[in-house]
């Protein structure tokens, strides 16, 4: 027999929610528990060909200088503060808000094949943990220096499966030296030609480039995603999810969620820049495109590790709010246009790390079932 803090319990105590503890089928459906990420000792990655592949060329310096240290301690104030600040404006909509352990990155750490090398943060649970209906799946990450990363969530992992939660970590990938694959030379790498960082030696991906839409989950081959982790992932979730691979404009691709948003049922946030007219299928017919307006942030603000397009990696509360960067006034006057509720949170530093809203948060449970919307 197990203990009882073991055994399965499917629903939530009386009071609370009836929905299991981990329950989150769509990127919409009311929010009910999130994960928000944690800023402290994050370290600049060292340099690599996944860098190379994703990582804007203008910051490429940048790595190849302060690779393997500590980010300046001012952003990371500032951007522990932002956290602090979404955390707060969260649980203010009535959204319980949970935090991953704090965990020294600077520790470096060998594998039998690689290392020495430090880790990267915690900040984005989008990119580690992929939740779909009662499971929280580990992802099988790309980058050497995330490969501990899932560590700074186990302690609410393992309260998330005492509560009855399913928990799952896909096979770790060794990711020895020649799982990568060199820049050609010239062009360099590209993912629209199929030119990719990681071979298709052993399923890699980061969760941050599966997308939910109930049944339906769309995702894109990346420069951290090969189609064996797409393949891992399809036949581990069963047939009663259909995953599909869409092909974005986005040559350095790495995450989907800035450049495909599903904000409702029907309603789709895209970004024009990276939209081809072969990227939507034929299923979004019946499907409002909304095509996101142009960032306003510069191209000379430090955003690290991404395009200026964090403007639409927004976090939906529900069907109508949205929260969104304060200082991307276009994007608020756009959502408000279409009937949504924007809740501006200012989070430019916070940017500086690789991701916004949605990067910084994974949502555990919002209310609803698993339904077809296609
Ligand atoms: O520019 O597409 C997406 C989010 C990265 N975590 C980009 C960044």
């Amino acid at each position: 027999m197990l203990p009882d803090s073991l055994t399965r319990q499917n629903t939530r105590a009386v009071g609370q929610s009836s929905v299991p503890v981990v329950n989150s089928y769509t990127e919409w459906d009311p929010l009910e528990e999130v994960i928000v990420g944690r800023a402290d000792h994050a370290c600049i990655p060292e340099w690599h060909a996944v860098l190379e592949a994703t990582m804007p060329q203008r910051h490429w310096e940048f790595f190849r200088r302060h690779g393997g240290r500590r980010f300046a301690a001012e952003l990371l104030v500032e951007a522990a503060r932002e956290l602090d600040v979404l955390s707060q404006v969260l649980e203010s909509e009535g959204v319980a808000v949970r935090r991953p352990d704090p965990v020294d990155w600077s520790v470096p750490f060998q594998t039998p094949a690689f290392g020495p090398i430090v880790g990267l943060y915690g900040a984005m649970p989008r990119d580690v943990l992929l939740v779909v209906g009662d499971e929280i799946i580990e992802a099988p990450m790309a980058w050497r220096c995330r490969y501990f990363e899932p560590l700074a969530y186990r302690s609410l992992l393992k309260g998330y499966f005492r509560q009855g939660a399913r928990w799952t970590a896909a096979p770790k990938p060794e990711l020895a030296d020649d799982f990568y694959i060199a820049a050609p030379p010239g062009g360099g790498y590209n993912i629209n030609l199929g030119i990719s960082a990681v071979s298709e030696a052993e399923p890699v991906f980061d969760a941050a480039d599966f997308c939910r839409v109930g049944r339906d989950i769309f995702c894109q081959r990346s420069h951290v995603t090969n189609q064996f982790g797409i393949a891992w992932l399809a036949r581990h979730l069963g047939p009663a999810f259909r995953v599909h691979t869409l092909a974005f404009d986005d040559p350095n691709a790495m995450h989907i969620d800035a450049s495909f948003v599903p904000l409702a049922p029907g309603r789709l946030l895209v970004n024009p820049a990276r939209l081809t007219p072969n990227t939507l299928p034929a299923m979004f017919d019946q499907w409002e495109i909304l095509i996101a307006p142009e960032p306003t942030v510069s191209e000379s603000h430090p955003f690290y590790f991404t395009s200026r397009w964090l403007s639409l990696n927004v976090l939906s509360l529900d069907e109508r709010r949205v929260v969104v960067e304060a200082e991307e006034q276009p994007m608020i006057d756009f959502l408000k246009s279409k009937g949504f509720e924007p809740i501006p949170v200012k989070f430019r530093n916070f940017g500086s790390l690789g991701g916004a809203f949605h990067c910084a948060t994974c949502d555990v449970r919002r209310r609803g079932g698993l339904q077809s919307y296609f």
